[in-house]
């Protein structure tokens, strides 16, 4: 029967592929020892896959030797959703967990939002949207960019009854208390509107620091979507070519910074021009400390 080697095997496995061992040399000497072929060459196979940049098979193998801490590892704890397949927050809203990714930590909750409370949100901001905005590297303010064709606008933090209940729900599921979140932002996106693909937390320059100085990096981003949209504007992750469509009442969560302080450039994302329809959603973007511009 296959089976995964012990450590000592693994380290062995590490050395001589760092070496520049060829495979054949490498299942002569484990075969010679006893190990199976079909095992010492599935063993080969899996160092060489948990090995690969954007591999996620570390989290299977959990003991595989790397020079690195797996990103499994490092993740751990930084969400609520490790066995649940579904989950029920205090105020009674049940959500289902329809998909997750460990690396990068992903996960998409449908339910997350009534419908009601969708329509609501919508209601609410359309007669204050204004064109959105990116983070200018050097002063850190919002600039207007070809970049971001949407328009928005910003709740303050439990500004009304509703933006209240949704936040409380968003700390309890991502285990941050709501005074680390930046007000929700609701965005709007017609005719060809999109958001090309960036990274969520601040780059380590001016304008990254300048916007750090207060809260701290950002840690957690959940976009909460508040319509269907009949074609296009997905949110796309390219690196791990990942594409999660708009579904009214479902949010995506996904984190970027680990326990040790690095960020997860598998996050890269952005949404996708809208090509028939009309997208809204809800963004809430959560911060390492407290945080109350
Ligand atoms: O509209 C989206 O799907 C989207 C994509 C990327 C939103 C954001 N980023 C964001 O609000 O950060
Ligand atoms: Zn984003």
């Amino acid at each position: 029967m296959i089976h995964i080697l012990d450590t000592t095997w693994q380290h062995w496995i590490k050395d001589n592929v760092q070496r520049g061992c060829t495979k054949t040399d490498m299942l002569e000497v484990m075969t010679s020892t006893g190990i199976g072929i079909e095992t010492a060459q599935f063993n080969l196979t899996l160092y060489e896959a948990s090995n690969h940049p954007k591999s996620n098979i570390e989290a299977v193998m959990g003991t595989f030797a790397q020079d690195e801490p797996s990103r499994k590892k490092e993740q751990e704890g930084s969400y609520f959703f490790q066995h649940e397949n579904s989950l029920q927050t205090s105020d009674g809203q049940l959500m289902h967990v329809v998909m997750r990714c460990n690396a990068p930590d992903v996960v998409l909750l449908d339910n997350f939002m009534s419908e009601s409370e969708c329509d609501a949100l919508c209601e609410l901001s359309k007669d204050t949207l204004t064109k959105s905005t990116v983070v200018d590297d050097k002063t850190g303010e919002g600039v207007k960019h070809e970049a971001r064709t949407s328009q928005g606008t910003y709740f303050s933090l439990a500004q009304n009854s509703l933006v209240e209940k949704i936040e409380a729900r968003i700390s309890e599921i991502t285990g941050q208390p709501t005074v680390n979140g930046e007000g929700i932002q609701i965005l709007n996106y017609i005719d060809g509107g999109e958001y090309k693909p960036h990274f969520d937390y601040f780059p380590d320059n001016e304008g990254g620091r300048a916007n750090m100085a207060q809260g701290g990096q950002r840690i957690i981003t959940i976009i909460m979507y508040l319509n269907d949209v009949a074609a296009g504007g997905a949110t796309i992750f390219p690196e791990i070519n990942l594409n999660i469509y708009p579904k009214k009442g479902s949010a995506l969560y996904f984190s970027y910074f680990s326990t040790s302080g690095k960020v997860d450039p598998l996050t890269l994302h952005g949404g996708a021009p809208v090509i028939e329809g009309e997208k809204w959603i809800a963004t809430k973007w959560l911060r390492q400390d407290a945080y109350t511009a």
